[in-house]
């Protein structure tokens, strides 16, 4: 069965520029502002993290939290949006500076426990039962810091506590090899899947792929998004590209590779992805020399490459494809895409 494809994004793929050595470079657009581009798009569902719902939220009750993220629910529905999934911020607050599950400081991991069930009420009140976790403070700078056993039996730990706490809540980790830290503890979807198994409800447990994460990681993302596929977890995805290992850069779909771009679609069609209602986020972000009108362009682009790699996969001689396969003849294989990919 072929996949169905709904697309999503975060209120932070608009982005004012900022990178670590300069400052914004555009003005700011309201969250509600924000809200109001999606259908022009071609975009139906928001990723959401806790505070893009509801802003201060560590100065609010769990009460006031709730009745703020119901009133960000009316907000979407009036949109004819859908909340795709909620995301703990975790490495914001000066109580995450050191990682908040695997924080030498326990009044730091309570914290981020705490923290991390506010959002789940959060996407409960926004009517999603997943929760992306990014581990973006999970490892060291040094790897003398922490100790990595037990910082994994801390994750665990975490998770078990929030699978009680919430009875259906789904968690897709989202896993990246470094940046903001040195290493992290959970930096490919193998880790991720393997922890799930240790969990009281590995079935609540999956994975969001990120592209240039796994490119980060020296992996191939259609090749990441296989094995989370063979285990029935890959819940998310999020697209985007990466010009090799170097900072996490979110350009825009396809933009670096073409191949690389087209072997994911492949992929998330050929096993039906979308039809348990997964959607396809792009986690990209505009260049910091786009001007402001224009800083929506790489939203539109990225859907825009995704659909066209998807007619190009669709279209390709399958029967061809098939004999080259049998008769072992790659080259000839290899000339076959990359002629479908130039057009002739
Ligand atoms: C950063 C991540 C980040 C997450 C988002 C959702 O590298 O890709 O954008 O996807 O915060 O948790
Ligand atoms: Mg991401």
């Amino acid at each position: 069965m072929p996949g169905v494809f709904r697309f999503t994004f975060g209120p932070w793929n608009i982005h004012e520029g900022q990178d670590p050595f300069g400052p914004a470079v555009r003005d700011r657009v309201e969250f509600s502002r924000k809200l109001g581009l999606y259908k022009g798009l071609g975009f139906d569902g928001v990723q959401f993290h806790d505070d893009d719902a509801v802003p201060e939220m560590n100065d609010l009750s769990p009460a006031q939290i709730v009745s703020q993220a119901k009133a960000v629910k009316a907000v979407l529905d009036g949109h004819g949006l859908a909340a795709e999934f909620v995301a703990p911020r975790l490495w914001e607050d000066p109580r995450t500076i050191d990682g908040g599950f695997t924080s030498n400081d326990p009044a730091c991991r309570q914290y981020a426990r705490e923290r991390f069930r506010r959002c789940i009420d959060i996407a409960d009140a926004l009517g999603t039962d997943l929760i992306v976790l990014w581990l973006a403070r999970e490892g060291t700078y040094i790897r003398e810091a922490k100790d990595s056993a037990w910082a994994v039996d801390q994750i665990v730990e975490t998770l078990n506590e929030m699978l009680t706490y919430h009875p259906r809540i789904r968690v897709a980790i989202e896993p990246k090899p470094n940046e903001p830290m040195d290493h992290t503890y959970i930096p490919t979807t193998g880790h991720a899947i393997a922890l799930a198994q240790r969990t009281v409800a590995p079935e609540r447990i999956g994975v969001n792929i990120e592209s240039a994460h796994a490119i980060l990681a020296g992996l191939d993302p259609s090749d990441e998004m296989g094995f989370a596929l063979s285990f029935g977890k890959l819940w998310s995805v999020h697209l985007n590209d990466q010009n090799g290992p170097k900072f996490d850069q979110d350009k825009s779909f396809g933009s670096v590779d073409l191949r690389r771009a087209f072997n994911q679609v492949r992929i998330l069609d050929r096993h039906g992805y979308g039809r348990k209602g997964e959607s396809v986020g792009l986690d990209v972000k505009a260049m910091r020399t786009q001007k402001a009108g224009a800083a929506t362009r790489h939203l539109s682009n990225s859907r825009t490459m995704f659909l066209r790699l998807l007619e190009i996969s669709r279209a390709l001689d399958e029967a061809a494809v098939q004999s080259l396969i049998a008769e072992r003849d790659y080259e000839a294989l290899d000339l076959l895409i990359m002629q479908a990919l130039t057009g002739r």
